[in-house]
């Protein structure tokens, strides 16, 4: 049986991936490095400084780590502006709907992000109140595709692993979900790339057929 849902954020239950994509290629243009659709899926479920390494690796030198820091900032400045737009109507659709699905099956519901802006993208949507646990960039060493973030999840919501799905719109989420020991669903960009995934939605709400089993 599925007994806890763990959503991933960004990419899921709100499409800040867009907003990370625009904030990265702000940065990016003013320092005259490329950057093109095809590093931005590679950005997904990956950390802050993992993405920076990314958009730096066709950039021919060597940065300092207290340049890289300085970008990285710059970065999240940009994306902080993007997120102070957002509003409880820019949660995914769907995803109040299955949150509540959820909640009458009597299965629990956790966030596991690899944002460090998961509290405030949270408070902005009004989601918050909606979740038992969150488990979020500001408290995990390593990153997706390490399955710490979701392990931390399960732990806070007294769930085993295996009785766990995880829903990611990343690669990288995907096989840190297989690597905590739980089931997996896709949804976006990877639903039918990844060989990662148990199952694939097109929609949240498809979830729902998923939990009744
Ligand atoms: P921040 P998720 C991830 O969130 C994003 O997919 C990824 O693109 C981003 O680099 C990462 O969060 C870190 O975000 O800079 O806000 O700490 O998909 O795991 O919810
Ligand atoms: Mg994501």
């Amino acid at each position: 049986p599925i007994l806890a849902v763990i959503f991933d954020l960004d990419g899921v239950l709100v499409h800040t991936d867009q907003y990370h994509y625009k904030a990265w290629k702000r940065m990016a243009d003013e320092e005259g490095l490329g950057f093109d659709e095809s590093a931005g899926d590679r950005l997904r479920g990956v950390s802050r400084m993992e993405s920076l390494d990314i958009i730096l690796e066709k950039s021919g030198r060597t940065y300092t780590s207290v340049e890289k820091e300085a970008l990285a900032e710059r970065k999240n400045g940009y994306y902080r502006e993007l997120l102070d737009r957002l509003t409880p109507a820019d949660a995914a659709p769907g995803s109040r709907d299955i949150l509540a699905v959820c909640k009458q099956q009597g299965i629990k519901v956790a966030i596991g992000s690899s944002s460090r802006n998961t509290p405030v993208i949270l408070e902005r949507l009004g989601l918050k109140h909606l979740f038992e646990a969150v488990a979020d960039g500001n408290e995990i060493v390593n990153s997706k595709p390490d399955p710490e973030v979701f392990l931390l999840a399960a732990q806070k919501l007294a769930i085993d692993p295996e009785y766990c799905i995880v829903v990611e719109d990343a690669e990288a989420g995907l096989i840190a979900a297989k690597r905590a020991g739980m089931k997996t669903a896709a949804i976006g960009i990877v639903i039918n790339s990844s060989a990662a995934a148990d199952y694939r939605l097109h929609r949240l709400e498809e979830l729902t057929a998923v939990l009744k089993g």
